[in-house]
């Protein structure tokens, strides 16, 4: 089995080793386009030595944006100004990723660190909410959304495949559809928040087909030596976790056969009462389960932190590539502290040249 800091290769793209910077949202762009924050955001987790950086959930559409402040790529003004940030992190051997999506029932709401919640009903920033079916989240989500016709699943498909291509012509190079929590893909799935009686409802066939068809969809633009990946929650932690998860592998063994490279297992967020076992990598043995089943590579994150940890992952077969989050946001270099954890003292395999010469010759951890 490989380690860590072994290359991984999928059709055309190698990443340089296991570690993959998670999408994470900065809820710093203005019109959905990205500021000064994101470049050397981006810069710094693909210096630091991360094998690949997704860049954060990125909507397909204004209504489809979390937050205000979140990423777009609907139109040519923000492709423009992603141009520099896919150079950037390519020019720091790092493989340049997006994530698109769109947040479903869950937009229109405050930063987390300025509510988390739905903003309230009259603020002249928010926007009215479409999904599947006119349930509302629940908890701070309250915000009951419009029934999407078959005409807004049509448009919203089409601005997945018209996102797609401008992440394809900017030069990103890995591709992540947003199919988790609790978001449009996620909620069209989950019997939380689906409960059509057309043929995008009711059984699990019906549910998943607006994820299948918009994948499909976008596989059809998105360049064939370029892997398409999706991250999927496959579990609720609901009480009902057994025929969720069978029907999530049914459905990723669906994705596949519509063209998805890669799958990136997490949690579908559909409820707010959840009761979700938090702990380190608690989702790794789903994940292998998915990745054995499907015959998908795949990946997992969630409380991986330590650089055993990650390896022994890696090494034990559970995943093929660990997804990042917050380790990476307090420390960029986490890959050079990692390897050097586990005995790889040659900086230059993690970092660029510009640090690891200095590294190399003057070693300081
Ligand atoms: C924020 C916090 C935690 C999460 C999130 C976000 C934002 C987008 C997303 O997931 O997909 O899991």
């Amino acid at each position: 089995m490989p380690s860590l800091f072994d290359p991984f290769t999928l059709k055309g793209v190698t990443l340089r080793n296991r570690i993959a910077a998670s999408p994470m949202c900065q809820y710093s762009a203005v019109d959905g386009v990205p500021t000064d924050w994101h470049l050397p955001h981006y810069a710094g987790l693909a210096r630091g030595g991360a094998g690949l950086v997704v860049v954060e959930a990125t909507a397909v559409a204004p209504e489809g944006r979390i937050t205000p402040g979140c990423a777009g790529l609907w139109n040519d003004v923000q492709a423009e100004a992603f141009r520099p940030i896919v150079a950037a992190i390519a020019a720091a051997g790092a493989v340049p990723g997006i994530q698109i999506g769109h947040a479903g029932r869950k937009a229109s709401a405050n930063r987390p660190w300025e509510g988390d919640d739905h903003m309230a009903e009259g603020d002249a920033r928010g926007w009215p909410t479409i999904a599947p079916s006119a349930i509302a989240f629940g908890g701070g989500l309250p915000k009951v959304p419009r029934v999407m016709t078959k005409d807004d699943i049509l448009r919203v498909r089409q601005d997945f495949v018209a996102t797609a291509k401008r992440a394809r012509d900017v030069g990103f190079q890995w591709l992540m559809l947003h199919f988790a929590h609790g978001y449009l893909g996620q909620s069209f799935f989950s019997p939380h928040s689906n409960r059509r009686d057309d043929e995008f409802g009711g059984s699990a066939e019906n549910r998943g087909r607006f994820l299948v068809e918009t994948l499909a969809a976008v596989r059809e633009v998105w360049p064939s030596d370029r892997p398409l990946t999706a991250r999927f929650g496959v579990i609720e932690f609901d009480g009902r976790d057994e025929q969720t998860l069978a029907e999530s592998i049914d459905l990723v063994r669906r994705f596949k056969a519509e063209g998805l490279d890669f799958i990136d297992v997490s949690v579908g967020f559909s409820t707010p009462t959840a009761a979700i076992p938090w702990g380190p990598a608690f989702l790794a043995p789903i994940a292998e389960r998915v990745r054995r089943e499907t015959g998908l590579p795949g990946s997992t994150s969630w409380y991986i932190s330590e650089a055993e940890q990650a390896d022994g992952l890696i090494r034990d077969g559970k995943v093929d590539l660990v997804m990042l989050g917050r380790p990476l946001l307090a420390n960029p270099h986490w890959p050079y502290a990692a390897a050097l954890k586990l005995g790889l003292d040659k900086p230059s395999w993690v970092l660029p040249a510009p640090y690891a010469h200095w590294l190399e010759r003057y070693r300081t951890a």
